[in-house]
């Protein structure tokens, strides 16, 4: 057995499998996640905050650009992770298979988090395609499996580190003795650890002699080969996808879902009007908009909301799900509203929408965007009426909130206690 899986893993041996390329993919991949797991925090606590928590207003742009960060960071998570199983899954079969418990609790926790990342990119990317073809809430298995990756990740730094750090930078210690800029073999003993913890063929030379007076053969992958290649995948997925969330991109938005400009009002739809079965109560001559403070209720037809002062603004709606757009919005003051019920500025509000059933039919919103003198009750958008997919007869619309709290076919607003 233990022949085996030494053979096996001698076999698999190649230039790029070795800990220096482990660590700067490591790094990149540590950067990516880190970048995944901050934005994605504040994407959670804008959707589920805490009720002392206050979001900023300014940049109108925020949450389009974190929320961007986190989509595209999590894509250029697939290349970036299998590069680094190729380098390092040999490891799979060392031998002996366990050491020692803390060598069981390194692997376990490797698995762990091999096993998490891999479910948690794939649920992540076949969610902005808004493909659900699973069971379970996506968010809540989502902000559950991240908290599994970052602490599997952090075991996984912290028992790796005299690792990372010998292998940290081009001139670290490890990656001199790999390029044999320094006497391994007059030192073999100080240098057998390291070809033992190391992935197989810690240090280059070793790597094609393992038979004995055998010419070194000509490598398959060379190790720049390999760089270039995750490299070059990486920047590849990046750039063609990257165009959902960044305008500047967007010419080059080939394989992401969404794409600029498209759909009623030259904006795309998340959810049509028919989805959220709203095909007849929005175009009904009975609509009108509600707006109350405890007793205190103002009923508002469209025609009269469209009497009232109107105010312009330009907004992007940035969907969790990673597209976004600008787009230019025309309606009323939300405050302008609220101030006819005597709502106070430290009151939120609660948002109900026409939409039968879904979980976005009842949302809430802070007093920090209730009161911003841009969100609007939007009537119309880009020049025109408000088309019904995009919220008609009344939708909201305020700076820096996700897609998803940017209420359409509005019903009533309530002012919270
Ligand atoms: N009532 C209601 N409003 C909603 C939604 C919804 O499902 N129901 N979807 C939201 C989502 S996820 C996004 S991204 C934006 C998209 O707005 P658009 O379809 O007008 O582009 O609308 C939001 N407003
Ligand atoms: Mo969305």
């Amino acid at each position: 057995m233990r022949r085996l899986l030494s053979y096996t893993q001698q076999a698999l041996a190649a230039p790029p499998r070795n800990p220096r390329m482990a660590v700067v993919i490591g790094r990149l991949l540590a950067i990516a996640f880190l970048l995944c797991f901050g934005t994605g925090l504040y994407s959670h606590f804008l959707q589920e905050p805490e009720p002392w928590m206050r979001f900023s207003t300014v940049p109108a742009q925020l949450y389009q650009v974190t929320q961007g960060i986190h989509i595209t960071a999590g894509i250029a998570c697939f290349p970036l992770i299998l590069g680094k199983l190729y380098t390092i899954y040999p490891q799979l079969f060392q031998t002996p298979p366990v050491k020692s418990p803390l060598h069981l609790l390194e692997r376990a926790s490797i698995a762990l988090f091999v096993g998490a990342s891999l479910v948690q990119i794939t649920i992540g990317l076949l969610n902005t395609y808004q493909w659900y073809p699973w069971k379970f809430g996506f968010r809540e298995v989502h902000w559950a499996l991240s908290f599994v990756v970052i602490g599997s990740l952090a075991i996984h730094i912290a028992v790796k580190l005299p690792m990372i750090a010998r292998f940290w930078s081009r001139n670290s210690e490890g990656s001199r003795e790999l390029r044999g800029e320094t006497a391994v073999d007059e030192t073999p003993d100080a240098a057998a650890p390291v070809a033992e913890s190391a992935p197989v063929g810690g240090v280059t030379g070793r790597i094609f002699r393992w038979i004995d007076g055998a010419p070194e053969p000509e490598p398959a992958v060379s190790r720049r080969g390999f760089m270039t290649a995750v490299g070059v995948s990486t920047a590849t997925v990046v750039a063609l996808t990257a165009g959902q969330s960044f305008a500047a991109l967007s010419p080059f938005n080939i394989f992401a879902p969404r794409v600029k400009g498209t759909g009623p009002n030259a904006l795309p739809v998340n959810r049509t009007a028919k989805a959220a079965q709203v095909l007849d109560t929005a175009v009904s001559p009975d609509w009108a908009l509600t707006i109350s403070n405890g007793r205190r209720t103002v009923t508002l037809t469209r025609a009269e909301l469209l009497a009232l002062p109107q105010t312009t603004v330009e907004l992007p709606i940035s969907c969790v799900e990673g597209w976004s757009q600008m787009a230019t919005w025309k309606g009323v003051r939300l405050r302008e509203l609220l101030n006819k019920v005597g709502a106070d500025t430290s009151q939120g509000l609660k948002l109900t929408s026409l939409e039968k059933k879904g979980g976005y039919r009842v949302t809430q919103m802070g007093p920090e965007y209730a009161f911003d003198s841009s969100t609007l009750v939007a009537l119309e958008v880009n020049g025109d009426t408000l088309d019904i997919d995009h919220g008609y007869p009344a939708r909201m619309i305020a700076p820096g909130r996700p897609g998803v709290l940017q209420t359409k076919w509005l019903s009533k607003l309530e002012v919270e206690a």
